[in-house]
C-alpha cells in the first residue's frame, strides 16, 4: 500500500504521517506539501516532496513515480480564513479535490478527503445532528465541504472511485498548530495558558461545538479507509465526534488543573457567527454501525494529556 498525503504539513497531516508509517511501513508513505520550509521539516521523519495539488502535471508525476494506491487529500483553507478570501478558498479547496479525484480515477487509487461540521448550517438540526439531514452551510468553507461530499459520491457512483470521508469536528492536537479555523481556540487555549497563564477567547462562552482528540481523528482516517466496503451504506461523509463543549466548560475544567489560569473573552464576530451555525452535537451512530467508529478520548483525558504534552515543550 503506497500512500500519498497532500497538504501533509498541516494540523492533521503532521500527525497522520507517523500514524500511517506505523500501519503501512515508513517507505510506503509520501508526505507532500506546497511550502519548502514545511517539506524540510517533514523530511526529518519521512519521504517528503514539494507539491502544489493544483498543479496537475506535477501531481500526476508524483502519483506515477511513487505508484500511489491511496490519497489523503488534506489541502484546504479553513472556515475563518475562507471568509477572508472566499474565492481563493473555493479555488484551492475544490481544485485540489478535483485533481485528486481525477488522478484517483486514472490511476485507480482510493481517496480520503475530510469533510467537516462546517458542511452544516443554521437550518440544520443542532442537537444530535443526524447523518442525513439539511445541509445549507453559511460559509464558503462549508459550501466547499458540501460540494466536496457530492463530488466524491459522484466519482464513486459514476466512475467507481473508492472515495470515503468523515465530517471532522474541531480537532485538538499538540503537533502542528491549526490555522484559520473556528475551533482553533480549543487548541490555542492550552498553549497560551501554559506559556502566559492567560487566554482571551474569540468564541462566546456558551457556544457548543463538537470536538475530537487527534488520536481518535487519526484512527478515523485509517479505520474508515480499511473498512469492508460492503458494509458502507454511506461514503461521503460520516459524522464523527467524541465530545461537545463550550469555551466555558473547557476553561472551567482547565482551571481545576491550573487554578491560577485567567480566561476572558474578546469575541470575533465572524467566528462567533460561524460557530453558531454549526451543530452543538452530532449523532455519529452510522459511523459506529457501518465501520466500527469508537472514539477513546473524552474531555477529561484529553485535557490531562494536552497539558502534559504542552508542558513538555518548555515554551
Ligand atoms: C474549522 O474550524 O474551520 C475546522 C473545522 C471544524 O472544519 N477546524
Amino acid at each position: 500500500m503506497n500512500v500519498l498525503v497532500v497538504g501533509a504539513g498541516g494540523q492533521i497531516g503532521t500527525e497522520l504521517i507517523p500514524h500511517l508509517q506505523k500501519q503501512y511501513g515508513q517507505d510506503n508513505i509520501i508526505a507532500a506539501d506546497l511550502k519548502e520550509d514545511v517539506v524540510k521539516r517533514l523530511k526529518e521523519g519521512s519521504i517528503a516532496i514539494t507539491l502544489d495539488a493544483l498543479d496537475i502535471k506535477n501531481y500526476t508525476e508524483a502519483i506515477k513515480k511513487y505508484k500511489i494506491d491511496r490519497i489523503y487529500n488534506l489541502v484546504a483553507l479553513l472556515s475563518a480564513t475562507g471568509e477572508n478570501n472566499p474565492q481563493l478558498a473555493w479555488s484551492v479547496n475544490m481544485g485540489a479535490l478535483l485533481n485528486s479525484l481525477e488522478l484517483a480515477r486514472e490511476f485507480k487509487c482510493s481517496v480520503f478527503t475530510p469533510s467537516s461540521i462546517g458542511a452544516f448550517g443554521h437550518s440544520t438540526p443542532h442537537n444530535l445532528t443526524p447523518q442525513d439531514t439539511i445541509m445549507r452551510p453559511n460559509t464558503m468553507y462549508g459550501v466547499c465541504k458540501v460540494s466536496g461530499e457530492l463530488l466524491s459520491d459522484y466519482y464513486y457512483s459514476r466512475f467507481g472511485v473508492d472515495t470515503r470521508s468523515v465530517r471532522f469536528p474541531g480537532i485538538i492536537s499538540n503537533g502542528a498548530l491549526p490555522g484559520g479555523g473556528t475551533t482553533d481556540y480549543a487548541v490555542e487555549v492550552f498553549y497560551d495558558i501554559i506559556k502566559k497563564g492567560h487566554y482571551t477567547s474569540p468564541i462566546p462562552e456558551n457556544s457548543f461545538m463538537d470536538m475530537l482528540y487527534i488520536p481518535d481523528a487519526l484512527d478515523a482516517c485509517t479505520q474508515l479507509m480499511d473498512a469492508d466496503p460492503s458494509k458502507l451504506r454511506h461514503r461521503n461523509s460520516f459524522n464523527v465526534t467524541a465530545m461537545s463543549f463550550t469555551p466555558e466548560i473547557l476553561f472551567n475544567e482547565i482551571k481545576k488543573r491550573i487554578p491560577e489560569a485567567i480566561f476572558d473573552y474578546n469575541v470575533n464576530p465572524v467566528k462567533a457567527e460561524i460557530a453558531s451555525s454549526w451543530p452543538d452535537s452530532m449523532d455519529d451512530s452510522c459511523a459506529r454501525e457501518e465501520w466500527g467508529w469508537n472514539p477513546k478520548w473524552g474531555l477529561q483525558e484529553m485535557i490531562d494529556d494536552m497539558i502534559c504534552a504542552i508542558r513538555k515543550k518548555n515554551l
